[in-house]
């Protein structure tokens, strides 16, 4: 890409973009999201969205999921909602109304059903975050709402059939070219994750440590980002906020604690304390 169209999202760039609630606000101010994820034998990746989605400020939530995972949700989760077998309720075009954006993927496992809802998604208005078991080889029409791709290199490998070991020596080139080809927004995930935007502009950010590399932590972000673009008018600040908060959060463990001890929870965990300092 051109010299001037990337930038590191920097302390300053994050400072300048997030603020505090203002004293009036109310839970519709902050727009209400669904979470379509986890199946009976990955309970825990719905768990882990859903926290990162609430602990980063989304109004309501909405989890759809089978009512096995709703069941072990419900307890370690009881601030969300429960819509039973999601998944292929919205599959069969039963969207919920007045939902501001959806996540699908983390720890969905049927791809037949995920493409189904994925099919009635992309029919509406909603910002979709798409993530994980709903990322794959496929075409994005063009749509009002955003599409948000979340792959790791593997699953950007998937997507577009170019191995993984070649898109890590070119990770710009190939999120851009990717956003650009399906006026997508590409979060390429990794060591200094890459987010590249339909427009041709690029975004590298700097926060995060090795501690994150454990399962789960996706979805911990995948939840955030559902977050930030439910609750946040202005795109590109929210979903570059959303991914330095989630590596600031790690980095704040980090200072006290050994990396490999993080798990994805404490990722949620240490995000009110991160994002106070920047309030
Ligand atoms: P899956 O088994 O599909 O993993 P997952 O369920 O998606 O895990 P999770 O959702 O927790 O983590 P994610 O990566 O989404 O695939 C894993 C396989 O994919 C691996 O076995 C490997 O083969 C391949 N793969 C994954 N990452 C790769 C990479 N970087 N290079 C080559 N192959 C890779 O999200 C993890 C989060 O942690 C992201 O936000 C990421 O940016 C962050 N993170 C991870 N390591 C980091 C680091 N060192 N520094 C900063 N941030 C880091
Ligand atoms: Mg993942």
């Amino acid at each position: 890409p051109q010299q001037s169209k990337w930038q590191v999202w920097t302390e300053e760039n994050v400072r300048s973009t997030f603020h505090k609630r203002f004293a009036g606000a109310h839970k519709g101010t902050f727009g209400t999201g669904l979470l379509l994820a986890g199946s009976d034998e990955m309970p825990g990746s719905a768990l882990l969205a859903g926290k990162g989605a609430l602990k980063s400020g989304i109004g309501k939530l909405t989890i759809g999921t089978s009512r096995f995972v709703s069941g072990i949700l419900a307890g370690q989760l009881p601030e969300a909602m429960y819509k039973h077998d999601g998944l292929e309720a919205v599959g069969e075009g039963d969207v919920p109304k007045g939902i501001k954006a959806c996540a699908i993927g983390p720890g969905l496992a049927d791809a037949g059903k995920t493409d189904m809802a994925l099919q009635h998604l992309m029919n509406t208005d909603l910002h979709l975050v798409i993530d994980a078991g709903a990322l794959k080889k496929r075409t994005y029409p063009k749509r009002k709402g955003l599409v948000i791709l979340t792959p790791h290199p593997g699953e950007f490998s998937r997507m577009t059939g170019v191995p993984a070991s070649d898109i890590q020596k070119n990770r710009f080139q190939y999120a851009l070219a990717y956003a650009q080809e399906q006026n997508a927004i590409v979060i390429l995930k990794g060591r200094y994750t890459v987010l590249a935007f339909p427009d041709g502009s690029l975004i590298v950010n700097p926060t995060g440590n090795a501690g994150l590399a454990k399962g789960g932590t996706g979805d911990t972000l995948t939840g955030m980002l559902l977050a930030f673009v439910s609750s946040e008018k202005d795109v590109k600040p929210a979903v570059a906020n959303a991914v330095y908060f989630h590596g600031a959060s790690a980095d704040l463990w980090e200072q006290t604690n050994a990396e490999r001890g993080l798990l994805a929870s404490d990722v949620s965990e240490h995000l009110p304390l991160v994002m106070k300092s920047f309030e």
